[in-house]
């Protein structure tokens, strides 16, 4: 099942009818079943087309659609409700219900959550197994020290807290900002490695690491400021990756994805080694058909409005997402987004489980 060859390789899948049923555990009698379970022990054949459904995997993550309009005044009461010191972090998860109705996951492996920090206020320094990207939805005058780098945080920036690097909020500003978190927790929290330290306040180092890295294809020669740190790059400005998405589309075919990583400079490898990050660029009227692939996606929309339609034609659901949304689209699921706008570009940023993927070996596009 590489991502070029179909699962079953030459051989096309098989037809539904050729999977037969197999036996119930209500087939069993009683006393076998019992004497099983007192062993720990569970017959297979019951579950077995449940753990691998013909074609298609079955997938608990629904499409949602959050939209900011609905988070922002919930998440500022919380503001009033509950102070930073009560909350450490002040955050409201966007739990798809396809996980549960509590559940801390968008999808099988990705956690989003809206984040408020008000002006003076100070979440402080800890460092966790999962890894951590920000988002920058609202607001201007926070920062995030990551590693004694101070980053600020201005709309659409994105910002890495990779595994194991200390991390504190602060805000120097006037009014609230609001960030999207997008962490690997559910697995790191399915594989049972999930856990943090404390720390206080966290030095800040001079100068700005991410000049080092200013420019796509440049990088510091060796001995003259090359980090050797697993993660070189921790602040991404969305002025960057806006320009270079623009400069994009004038070397891309009309109807082609306007579409860039954010990549590791060093390596050229995804930022963080199991979530996958990109900026995505409508042009005006643009209507784009993404591939159906493996990994789940969300999409989050920095600039302007989208539409997207989102399922295999039966089922299909149409989305309007607006400036600050975002949606959640299982694996294996066809998307088509549209720019609403005929005069100005969108930007969507997008997150999804690819690099994950990719490792696992299930990584597939389906065409
Ligand atoms: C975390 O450390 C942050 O540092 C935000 O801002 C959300 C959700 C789960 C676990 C750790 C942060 C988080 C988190």
């Amino acid at each position: 099942m590489s991502e070029h060859e179909p699962p079953g390789g030459a051989l096309p899948p098989p037809a539904p009818a050729e999977c037969a049923a197999l036996g119930r555990l209500e087939d069993l009698p009683a006393d076998y079943v019992a004497s099983l379970r007192e062993r720990h022990l569970v017959p297979l054949w019951p579950s077995l087309r449940a753990l691998l459904p013909p074609d298609l995997p079955a997938r608990r993550t629904r499409v949602v659609h959050w939209a900011y309009t609905q988070i922002r005044p919930l998440l500022l009461r919380a503001g009033e409700l509950t102070p930073i010191a009560k909350a450490e972090r002040r955050v409201l998860v966007l739990a798809n219900p396809g996980h549960g109705p509590d559940s801390m996951q968008a999808s099988s492996a990705i956690y989003l959550g809206m984040q408020l920090l008000l002006p003076g206020e100070w979440a402080p320094s800890h460092r966790h197994t999962p890894n951590a990207v920000r988002m920058v939805v609202e607001g201007e005058g926070a920062w995030t020290n990551v590693s004694g780098q101070k980053l600020p945080m201005s709309r659409g920036d994105l910002i890495l807290t990779p595994t194991g690097l200390w991390h504190e909020h602060g805000h120097d500003g006037d009014a609230p900002v609001v960030w999207l978190d997008v962490l690997d927790l559910p697995l790191v929290h399915y594989l049972e490695t999930s856990y943090h330290v404390d720390g206080g306040r966290q030095p800040v180092e001079p100068g700005a690491a991410e000049r080092r890295y200013a420019r796509g294809g440049l990088v510091p020669s060796p001995g003259f400021g090359r980090r050797h740190e697993a993660y070189p790059m921790l602040r991404y400005p969305w002025s960057e990756a806006r320009a270079a998405l623009l400069a994009l589309a004038d070397e891309t075919a009309v109807g082609d994805a306007v579409q860039l990583e954010y990549v590791n400079p060093e390596t050229g490898a995804a930022a963080q080694n199991l979530l996958g990050f990109h900026a995505l660029m409508l042009r005006p009227g643009q209507t784009l058909t993404l591939p159906v692939r493996s990994p789940a996606a969300v999409f989050h929309v920095i600039e302007g409005g989208v539409d997207a339609r989102i399922g295999a034609s039966a089922a299909e659901q149409t989305l309007s997402l607006a400036e600050a949304d975002t949606c959640c689209v299982p694996g294996y699921t066809p998307a088509t987004l549209a720019n609403r706008s005929r005069r100005e570009a969108a930007f969507v940023f997008v997150a999804d489980e690819a690099p994950l993927h990719r490792k696992l070996g299930v990584h597939e596009v389906r065409t």
